[in-house]
């Protein structure tokens, strides 16, 4: 049996635009597969060793000499990649895309050694930054040159949970409601055991409206608006070495670097801004 090759059709573009993200199915032929799983599973100890047991990702794996970056840049050179990424992204970005242009953020995720763990429901920037202008990210939340984030799945891998859609929108009631402040609360796992931690971050997934599993197969590659809500939830039982990284445009590099922040008060710390303050006040009535 030869393995399917991987060719970008409609589907991922209109799956990408309309639902926030597309899975390129087997996107890594079993040669590459195998490269970037042998550097990976070094990059594990390595994380491991700088951040204990709970380590999560390594990033950005340029950083560590250790690591043979060949495959990693052979990934980026995929010519299956650069005619999907262009089909999905071009038109957004009005300039072919360069995929190596995140060379400098591209990192691994793994599964943490020690006990089960889940971030918390977010929209990335909005919601895990804490201090941001978020009249600027509503600004840029529609402008597909922005907020593209990739998993590259080395191991099968259904981690990362979204909302469909929401990407194109701002929060529904459900959703305010379910997380009304800020900063947004994880599951609660103090305390628990590690078959009590793992059941408490599925309910956790489970209890956001429209919630979605993604399920990637060894090989696959996710490319997703991290402006939609998305989570990850990860059991030590679940190996992981999943490629985390960014499709950069000139524009959204320029805002990594220098993301609009409120200015630093007095204490040292910058406002959290709720997004949904005046709105869930109206809805109070
Ligand atoms: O682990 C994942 O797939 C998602 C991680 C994530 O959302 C984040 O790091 O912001
Ligand atoms: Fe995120």
């Amino acid at each position: 049996m030869t393995v399917m090759t991987f060719a970008v059709d409609d589907r991922h573009f209109t799956d990408y635009h309309q639902l926030g993200f597309c899975v390129f199915r087997g996107l890594l032929p079993t040669a590459l597969l195998r490269d970037l799983r042998r550097e990976a599973d070094k990059g594990r100890a390595i994380a491991r060793r700088l951040a204990g047991d709970q380590a999560q990702r390594l990033q950005p794996i340029q950083a560590y000499p250790e690591l043979d970056m060949r495959p990693f840049d052979d990934l980026y050179d995929l010519p299956a990649l650069r005619t999907a990424l262009n089909r999905v992204l071009g038109p957004g970005f009005r300039a072919p895309v360069d995929p190596r242009a995140s060379r400098d953020l591209m990192g691994v995720l793994y599964e943490p050694a020690a006990m089960p763990w889940a971030t918390c429901w977010h929209r990335d920037w909005r919601d895990n930054v804490p201090g941001l202008q978020l009249a600027e990210w509503d600004k840029l939340q529609l402008d597909t040159r922005y907020f593209n984030q990739v998993n590259c799945a080395l191991y099968d891998d259904d981690c990362t949970w979204v909302v469909p859609g929401s990407h194109l929108r701002r929060d529904t009631a459900g959703e305010m409601h379910r997380f009304p402040t800020r900063p947004i609360a994880g599951p609660a796992l103090e305390g628990l055991d590690v078959d009590d931690a793992e059941r408490a971050c599925m309910a956790y997934c489970e209890s956001m409206p429209g919630a979605h599993q993604v399920h990637l197969h060894a090989g696959d590659y996710l490319l997703y608006r991290n402006s939609l809500w998305h989570l990850g939830n990860y059991a030590p039982y679940k190996r992981r070495a999943t490629i985390h990284d960014g499709v950069m445009s000139p524009e959204f590099s320029a805002f990594w670097k220098a993301p609009p922040l409120h200015p630093v008060r007095e204490d040292g710390s910058r406002p959290h801004e709720n997004p949904n303050e005046a709105a869930l006040a109206a809805l109070a009535g």
